[in-house]
């Protein structure tokens, strides 16, 4: 059976005569224009980064190489017993563009399992850091302290050709992904069950198998299921969004993919990114304690209405690309539509209410370009019907998650040789000056 390291292999000349055709062809071709809007709105809508494994339509939503979030749920290989797609193979799509089979699948999950255990020193970290500390800040440490079995970085000391840079990339991050479980999953332990023994890693189980396992829930098939469509959709989001970009940004100064993720999860803890989805249901429960049980749509829009007029933005709603309701979103709902018990969820029929009157509010209100929920307004609630409630851990999964992308691109940076990425900046009175004559 291909392992994905051969079928990189197949994959990466092609791409690299591409880009190089590309470069040579239509290196002068003008494809947008910066207006001051860019430079001084967080550069949104500005086409300036490659980024092959997704594309993000404002309309339509992600599509990975392509495949639409329902087509993706047609043809990638799920685990065995189960029927929602699995981190392996949507790591399998985003790195090599190409569906695996039943067999590559099953390999790859293998492979990841035999590198899952956390090297001691690291568990020694974990174990030292104060509970209060939040989760997400313990897991960017315990990324970051990975780097010292970085092989990339160990190779870039002795002298390695530019050709091999990807392969090195690759090893460090496929020994991420794998132990991204294990360190997770110590940290939730840590903080919210301390004491108890962590089961180890599973050679026969999947990436999201283990890790589910390991935060002590592994008993909860629907949980399990749950966690991994949740970690194959929010792998990847085009190369824009800041954690992606963070991860590309810091990568390409060639620090090795420990250091670039590690930077990577600290955008992503910021509350207009990732931590959004701690932040939802922090928001819906207060919303929830507030008016109590039976909640009207009239309610819910009285509360939406003090949220925005005490100034603060309603976490879930609006996006920097979408234009519509996101797809992550709707995958999410759809899950619990074909499970009543979750129908029956107090804090998700909220979700769904809110759903149901917040564009309509923010449509008045007049402010967000995009009214709709993005995928941080679903996320949450499942995970609280299923226990697990501590709301602070949310974005470390995101985190786990967002490694299938940002290692991705950076194994492809380092096979397309693209630059250390600097872009140029300019001041008001710069700014002045090309107005006036541009
Ligand atoms: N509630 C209230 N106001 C909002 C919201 C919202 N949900 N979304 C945007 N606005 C405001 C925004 O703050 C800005 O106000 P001002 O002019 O005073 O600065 C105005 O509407 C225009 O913003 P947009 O251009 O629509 O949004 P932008 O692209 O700048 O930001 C987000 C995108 C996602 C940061 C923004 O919609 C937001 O803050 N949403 C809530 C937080 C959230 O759910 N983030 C998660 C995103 C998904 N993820 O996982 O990363
Ligand atoms: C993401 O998944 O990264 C978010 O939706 C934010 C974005 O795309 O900008």
């Amino acid at each position: 059976t291909k392992t994905i390291r051969d079928a990189l292999e197949e994959v990466i000349p092609a791409k690299q005569a591409r880009l190089k055709q590309l470069k040579t062809e239509h290196g002068q071709t003008v494809i947008g224009d910066i207006k001051v809007e860019h430079v001084v709105g967080g550069m949104r809508g500005l086409k300036a980064m490659l980024w092959e494994s997704s594309v993000l339509d404002p309309m339509e939503g992600i599509r990975f190489h392509g495949l639409s979030i329902p087509e993706c749920q047609k043809v990638l290989p799920a685990a065995p017993g189960g029927k929602e797609i699995i981190a392996e193979s949507m790591l399998w799509l985003l790195m090599t563009s190409k569906t695996p089979t039943e067999a590559e699948t099953r390999q790859l999950s293998r492979e990841l399992a035999e590198r899952g255990e956390l090297p001691e020193y690291v568990v020694q970290l974990i174990d030292s850091l104060p509970q209060s500390l939040h989760p997400m800040t313990q897991l960017g440490m315990g990324v970051a302290a990975l780097n010292k079995e970085s092989k990339f970085a160990a190779a870039y000391e002795r002298g390695i050709k530019k050709t091999e840079y990807w392969t090195y990339t690759l090893e460090d991050s496929m020994n991420l992904l794998a132990r991204l479980p294990a360190l997770a999953a110590r940290i939730y332990r840590n903080v919210y069950n301390p004491g108890k023994p962590i089961p180890g890693v599973n050679k026969d189980l999947d990436l999201v198998g283990n890790y589910v396992n390991m935060l002590g829930y592994g008993s909860n098939h629907d949980l399990t299921e749950y966690l991994r469509l949740y970690i194959a959709l929010h792998g990847d989001h085009e190369g824009g969004n800041a954690s992606a970009h963070t991860a590309h940004l810091v990568g390409s100064t060639l620090s090795d993919p420990y250091l670039a993720y590690s930077a990577a999860l600290f955008a992503l803890a910021g509350p207009l990114h990732g931590l959004a989805n701690q932040e939802v249901l922090r928001w819906q429960l207060n919303m929830q304690k507030e008016i109590g049980d039976n909640v009207s749509h009239d309610d819910i829009k009285e509360f939406l209405w003090r949220t925005l007029q005490s100034g603060q933005v309603v976490p879930g709603y609006g996006h920097g690309v979408l234009r519509s309701p996101d797809p992550r979103f709707m995958a999410l709902q759809k899950f619990c539509e074909t499970r009543p018990e979750l129908l029956k969820d107090p804090v998700i029929q909220l979700v769904k209410k809110t759903y149901d009157v917040a564009p309509g509010v923010l449509k008045e209100h007049g402010k967000t370009k995009n009214p709709y929920p993005n995928v941080d307004a679903a996320s949450g609630c499942v995970l609280y019907h299923y226990g697990l409630t501590q709301f602070k851990y949310y974005t470390v999964i995101f985190g786990v998650s967002r490694a299938l992308g940002c290692l991705t691109q950076l194994v492809w940076a380092r096979a397309l040789g693209l630059p250390i990425e600097r872009p140029k900046s300019l001041s008001m009175d710069v700014i002045d000056t090309l107005v006036k004559s541009p």
